[in-house]
């Protein structure tokens, strides 16, 4: 694989950077990460790592449904148990401030803290009263994710984000969190990646609820994007102090060759992945060459949906994994064209850290209000096996240490990046994948709940120490 061989030599070269021994993760001396400002953190999931299904009057959501049905998920896995964090929630908070991480992201599974007819439940409020409180006393920073893809069942068996009422249903919500929660959360997140709720959701079927028809994904697109518009105000009232904002994924296509055509699948590939969602945010608008690409998937827009969409926002979002390499289809769209030779994670995706710089960048001159951003995540999947009760996770290391190099670069070339969520704080529950996928920096054993700090973690850890120490 790619790089490898020099990440190994680097782990044993003694060379000195900022004063210390190099190790391979440490930023050089000149990189903005020493910054003390610039927020380093992890992030999770509640489907992901709760567990707790049925406890404490939580409600079914889309994803106990879905994995529940055979063939939706790898291995029949389910998030019923997951890392038990419901339970385990101190234990996973003291390890996330031995190892100094400084932001926490999480997501509040909605079905678990209102019920059907839109009451709190008061336990499961309670649940993330503690959790928030309890980061507040470490002096952690907290983002929280209103929609991390766990819909109420009961509002999916309604039409989900198909049905424009799902958008007022979410404001609901919204307005209870922000009532109960204010002061604990210092920036809220409407949605997480709505891109992949509308199109992997309702429109390959990949993902919960598992229905596919482009139609449907520009709809549910449209009501995610409504709901998000919505919320921003609610949150603006009931907790000004705190940041809102919305997280998206992005994409990066590179064209195949220097054809017009491969250069034109390149940008529409971008248009499917980005522009759908960033334009109505930023612009007010959905990019036509979208419905040029799937001729009549327009969604129903009413009066002022657009305007709703686009409040201002205090920050930006953005999950990067990999790019894609694509090819003109021949018609008006494009293909993937998955190079060979280049260095891959467990999920196949591809290690291309210059995509996120490029994004951002290309961002920053596309949309003159683009807000403050923070990566809200970035990392990989690896097959991490704990040996002799370590993990050294070397492609991660060197990941993360890209990754980390490609944000510096772009804040150099005057991107407003303020802080960095590694994906994840530990192992859990990767969706369609199950628990095969191991996305953490701290590895979980899933027949103990054993958690086991994997190397990357330890120098990432050591790092924010030594820029703490720093005067
Ligand atoms: O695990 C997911 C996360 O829930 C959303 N962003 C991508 C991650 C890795 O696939």
């Amino acid at each position: 694989m790619a790089n490898d061989a020099s990440v190994v030599s680097d782990t044993r070269s003694p060379a000195v950077s900022n004063g210390s021994l190099a190790d391979p993760f440490i930023p050089p001396a000149d990189s903005t990460l020493w910054r003390k400002n610039f927020l380093l953190g992890a992030a999770t999931a509640s489907y992901q790592i709760e567990g707790a299904v049925n406890e404490d009057g939580r409600l079914p959501s889309i994803w106990d449904t879905f994995s529940a049905t055979p063939g939706k998920v790898l291995a029949g896995d389910t998030g019923a148990v997951a890392c038990d964090h419901y339970h385990r929630w101190e234990a996973d908070i003291d390890m996330l401030a031995s190892l100094g991480l400084e932001g926490y992201r999480l997501s509040i599974a909605w079905p678990r803290v209102m019920d059907a007819a839109g009451a709190p439940n008061r336990q499961g409020l309670d649940f993330y009263k503690r959790l928030l409180n309890r980061l507040k006393e470490k002096g952690i920073t907290t983002f929280v994710t209103l929609y991390h893809w766990d819909l109420p069942q009961h509002l999916e068996d309604r039409g989900g984000w198909l049905n424009r009422d799902t958008a007022y249903r979410f404001t609901d919500y919204t307005d209870l969190m922000s009532r109960e929660l204010a002061g604990t959360v210092d920036a809220w997140a409407t949605l997480n990646e709505p891109w992949c709720s509308a199109y992997l959701g309702y429109g390959n079927g990949h993902h919960a609820p598992g229905l596919a028809d482009g139609r449907f994904a520009t709809q549910a697109m449209h009501h995610l994007l409504l709901a998000h518009g919505l919320a921003i105000p609610v949150l603006r009232a009931n907790d000004p102090a705190s940041q809102k904002g919305i997280v998206a994924n992005i994409g990066r296509g590179t064209p195949n060759s220097d054809s017009a055509a491969d250069q034109r699948a390149a940008h529409l590939f971008e248009v499917q992945h980005n522009a759908w969602i960033l334009d109505p945010l930023l612009k007010g608008a959905y990019p036509e060459e979208l419905f040029e690409l799937w001729p009549g998937t327009e969604p129903l827009i009413l009066d002022g949906d657009l305007q709703t969409i686009s409040a201002p926002l205090d920050f930006l979002g953005i999950n990067y994994y990999f790019r894609s390499n694509v090819a003109s289809d021949g018609a008006h769209g494009f293909r993937e064209v998955p190079l060979e030779g280049v260095e891959r994670t467990q999920m196949g995706w591809e290690v291309y850290p210059d995509g996120l710089r490029d994004l951002l960048t290309g961002f920053h001159s596309t949309y003159h209000n683009l807000p403050p951003i923070y990566i809200t995540e970035n990392g990989m999947a690896s097959d991490d096996k704990v040996i002799d009760g370590h993990i050294d996770d070397t492609q991660r290391i060197s990941f993360l240490k890209r990754h980390l190099a490609a944000v510096d670069q772009a804040i150099k070339a005057g991107v407003d990046i303020r802080g960095y969520f590694l994906w994840s704080l530990m192992d859990n529950f990767e969706w369609a994948f199950g628990y095969e996928r191991r996305f953490g920096v701290v590895h979980v054993d899933y027949s103990t709940q054993k958690r086991t700090v994997k190397r990357s973690a330890e120098l990432v850890a050591k790092f924010l120490k030594e820029r703490k120490a720093q005067v």
